[in-house]
This record gives C-alpha cells, structure tokens and sequence, in this order.
C-alpha cells in the first residue's frame, strides 16, 4: 500500500513540475516576443503586436491606487455627459486623469497624430507642434506624422522622450479642394503603410490650433469626434450638412445626431483607416460626378459619423476657437483654432 503511494505521488509530483515549467515556457515565450516586436520597431519594419487595445474590454487599474470616490448621484448637470446611443461626452469635471492614466500606461499604448501643414500653413507648425509635446498624450508614446510640401520649413522641435516626428513629402496643391481630398487618401496609405500593427490610436489634427491644455487617455475610444465649437447649441437644421442628395454626404433635414469637426477625429487605428478610407471613396466618387460637398471632407465626416455613431464625443473643450468668447459650460479650452488671415495663407 505504501509503495504505491509513494510511486503516485512522485508521479503527481512529475506531471506537476512539468505543467509548471510549460507554463514558465509559455510566459517567457510571450514576453520575448513581445521584446522582439520592440526591437523590429526601432528598425522600422512591421511585426505583429499582440493586441492591446480593444474597446469594450474591461480596463485594468493598477492595484492599489488612490483616488476621489466617484459619485453616481452628483455631476455636471450644466452639459449633457452621454449621447443617445451612450457614448460618454467628454467635458472637464466628468473623468479621473489620474486613474485614466494609470489604466492606459498599464496598457503600453502608442498614439499617432497626424498634422498638415501644406503651402503657408507651414507657419502654424511651430506653435502647433510645441503645445502638442506640452498637452497632447503628455508622458506616453506620441509618434506625430507631419504632412509637407514644405520640407526644408519644418521647424526643429525638440520632443519629450519616447516622442517622435516624422516628416512626409506631399506635392504643393492651389486648390484647398484638393488637399483636402488627398487628406483621407494619406491618412488611409499612412495606416496601410506604417503603422497597422505597432500605433494603438490614431488623431488626425488641424496644424492652424495649439493646445493650451490637458488633451489625454480620457479622449480614447474607439471611434471618436469632435463636438464643432461653432453649432453645438444649434437646431440641426442649422447644421451646415451636406443638403444635396445627389451628394455621398447627404445629410437629409430631421436627420444628424451632433455637428462634428474636420479639425480633429480618431480612434483605433482599424477605426480611423475604416473611415478615412469610406470618405476618400465618397469623395473621389462625388468627384467622378462633378459635386463636391459644402465643407469637403468636414461633409464627408459628418455624414460617416452619422451612420456610424462615434463611441466618445468630445465636447468643444477640445477644439474651440480663438475668435469665439467662452461660453460658461466650457471650463477649459484644451485645444483651440488660431485667428488666421485668410488672404495671407490661403492660395486660393
Ligand atoms: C485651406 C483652405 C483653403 C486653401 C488651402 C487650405 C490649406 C489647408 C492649405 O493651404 N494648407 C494646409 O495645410 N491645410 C490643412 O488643412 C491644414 O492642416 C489646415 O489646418 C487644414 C484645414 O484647413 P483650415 O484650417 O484652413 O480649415 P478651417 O475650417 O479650420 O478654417
Ligand atoms: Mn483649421
């Protein structure tokens, strides 16, 4: 009797040693590759990364952090925090920073901004791009894709560590319509080409604005839009959609959630590529028939939103405009469009 125990439980023991070395295995496994997918980036050439960055997941919060109790019954009751479909709205008061970034440094994410700065716009990038490493995603991987025909005008701006710029080479275009069209087409290649696998979200941002405060994790989200400053207390048949049906952007009367600005929308990169790609084709085949949507690819955009509804809005905290007084329910412009003279910088 007892030396069959003894023989079981050193076969216990066996089975036991050899499941926990498959499961050393495994783990190590896992983190190698996840180094070698490191390493392949520096180099620049695309690995798969293991994913990390779906939405509608549970977030992780790191153990052990202490922050205000959240309230369910007290809020903001000046503005509206969730959309019909329940997405939250983004406004100053409604998040926990602290606990935001906690849960997506966990996460190891990366962002990709995207920015134009075609023909004199050249002369916003400075200021743009200094207030972004400043507010925009402070303390996590940035990597900011800047769009030029200008190349030699870049200004030299020095990133915060772990932040990058990329310069592109795009042809001069007279004609705004154009490089407006070409807009989604490269957001669409920069996707496909670069960074399917290694960018986690993507921004794409006017370069005519600067920042002026916190722009972070609470802004991430699936698919995400931005509240236009200009309408966001309007009726929407005050809305300046697309009224054409012969138009891809039509939007008809009675129809639209929200107006959405051309100025700053993301997402996941999937997102982001999803409708930079359906706008592009829309365009180019309202091009095909010689119509071209009131606000262009802004047209575009809110007509794709509309089907799509984005699973974050962010409210005009996060793309205001200089010219326009703050309004009370707006307690901080995070980013803001610059007074421009429009005959000085535009070629036509
Ligand atoms: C814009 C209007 C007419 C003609 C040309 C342009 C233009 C836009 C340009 O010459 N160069 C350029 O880089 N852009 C990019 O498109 C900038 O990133 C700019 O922020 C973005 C949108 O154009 P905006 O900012 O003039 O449009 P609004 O609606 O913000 O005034
Ligand atoms: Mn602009």
């Amino acid at each position: 009797m007892a030396k069959v125990n003894s023989k079981a439980v050193i076969v216990i023991l066996f089975i036991t040693v050899l499941l926990g070395l498959l499961y050393v295995c495994q783990y190590y496994r896992i983190s190698l590759s996840f180094e070698e997918t490191w390493k392949t980036e520096k180099e620049g050439s695309q690995t798969i990364r293991i994913s990390h960055s779906s939405t509608d997941v549970h977030l992780e919060s790191p153990p052990g952090l202490k922050y205000s109790q959240p309230s369910i019954v007290h809020g903001r009751t000046d503005v509206v925090t969730v959309t019909p479909w329940l997405a939250p709205v983004v406004w100053e008061g409604t998040f926990n920073e602290l606990l935001l970034d906690s849960i997506y440094k966990k996460k190891n994410i990366t962002v990709a901004a995207t920015v134009f700065a075609v023909g004199k716009y050249i002369m916003f990038l400075k200021d743009f791009l200094e207030t972004a490493d400043k507010h925009f995603f402070a303390g996590f991987r940035v990597d900011f894709y800047v769009f030029t025909d200008r190349l030699n005008e870049v200004p030299k701006v020095n990133m915060a560590a772990g932040r990058t710029l990329t310069v592109r080479s795009v042809p001069s275009s007279n004609r705004w319509q154009e490089i407006s069209a070409r807009r989604m087409e490269l957001i669409q290649k920069l996707i496909e080409e670069t960074f399917q696998n290694h960018v986690d979200y993507i921004f794409c941002l006017d370069v005519d604005s600067k920042f002026h405060g916190r722009w972070g994790t609470e802004s991430l989200g699936g698919l995400v839009a931005v509240i236009h400053p200009g309408y966001y207390r309007d009726n929407r048949s005050r809305f300046p959609y697309e009224r054409r049906p012969a138009s891809r952007a039509y939007v008809a009367p009675g129809e639209g959630d929200f107006y959405y600005c051309g100025g700053a929308f993301g997402g996941l990169v999937q997102e982001v590529h999803q409708l930079a790609k359906t706008c592009r084709n829309n365009f180019e085949d309202d091009a095909k028939e010689g119509i071209e949507a009131a606000w262009q690819e802004e047209s575009h955009l809110n007509r794709y939103m509309w089907i799509n509804k984005p699973s974050k809005v962010l409210s005009p905290e996060y793309l205001w405009q200089d010219f326009k007084q703050r309004n009370p329910e707006v307690l901080l412009i995070r980013f803001s469009g610059v007074i421009k003279n429009y005959a000085n910088i535009r070629p036509n």
